[in-house]
């Protein structure tokens, strides 16, 4: 028992060890970095998508999938650099992944990296990538109690993105409910209402997004 804990806090001290590397490298070359945290289907893709057009000639992704690149491609039709990462089994991606997957995924002429996690809001919300940020994506299909249900997620995130409100005629989906629980995990956390559809939101979730990279660029290590 005591070995099976000791193993784990070696894991996690080596993962945070590999994630504050990949911080001091995207730092040095300039990158701001988003690691968007949802469920499967919250419209994580979908949401790059839509942004793809506004960012393509400054930005890049890294998918990650247990399977598949078929987000990659969706990505790459759009003129947004992409790269995938298969994690076979594993339900989030870890530091050491996106370390390998820089590797072969140059970032030149790119100041914003968003990493697309495995579709799950539980453990990626443990696992730091390097990132500057992560932010929780919620689409209004899930039902209005996820926000409620994974606090954590709330917690270590910057922002919300609750995705789809196109669809909010069709359904019963409380959005000030998402926004109350969200708030009383993360006190003060921004939610910005997006539509991949529509563009609804994508200007003011990327404007904030851009703020927080022009912010942290003022700021010394
Ligand atoms: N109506 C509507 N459908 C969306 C929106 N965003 C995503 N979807 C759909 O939701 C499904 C899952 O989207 P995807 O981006 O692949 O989710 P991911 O698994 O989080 O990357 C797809 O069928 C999308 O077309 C949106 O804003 N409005
Ligand atoms: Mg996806």
């Amino acid at each position: 028992m005591s070995k099976t804990v000791k193993l784990e806090q070696k894991v996690k001290a080596k993962g945070h060890e590999i994630a504050e590397e990949l911080r001091g490298f995207f730092r040095d070359r300039g990158v701001f970095v988003v690691n968007l945290i949802g469920s499967p289907g919250a419209g994580k893709t979908s949401l790059l998508e839509g942004l793809a057009p506004r960012i393509k000639a400054r930005a890049a992704a890294i998918e990650g999938d247990l399977a598949t690149d078929e987000d990659k491609q969706r990505l790459e039709q759009l003129g947004l650099r992409a790269y995938q990462i298969n994690t076979v089994g594993a339900c989030h991606l870890d530091a050491a992944m996106v370390r390998d997957a820089l590797k072969k995924f140059a970032l030149d002429h790119v100041d914003l990296l968003f990493i697309e996690n495995v579709g799950n809001l539980v453990c990626p919300a443990s696992f730091e990538l390097g990132e500057d940020m992560k932010i929780a994506v919620v689409s209004v299909t899930e039902g209005d109690d996820k926000p409620a249900k994974y606090p954590k997620a709330m917690r270590v995130s910057s922002a919300m993105v609750v995705t789809k409100v196109d669809l909010l005629p069709h359904l019963k989906c409380d959005v000030e409910r998402m926004k109350r629980d969200a708030s009383a995990s993360a006190p003060g956390i921004p939610v910005f209402l997006t539509s991949a559809q529509t563009g609804e939101g994508l200007d003011e979730f990327l404007n904030w997004v851009l703020e927080r990279a022009r912010a942290r660029k003022a700021t010394p290590a």
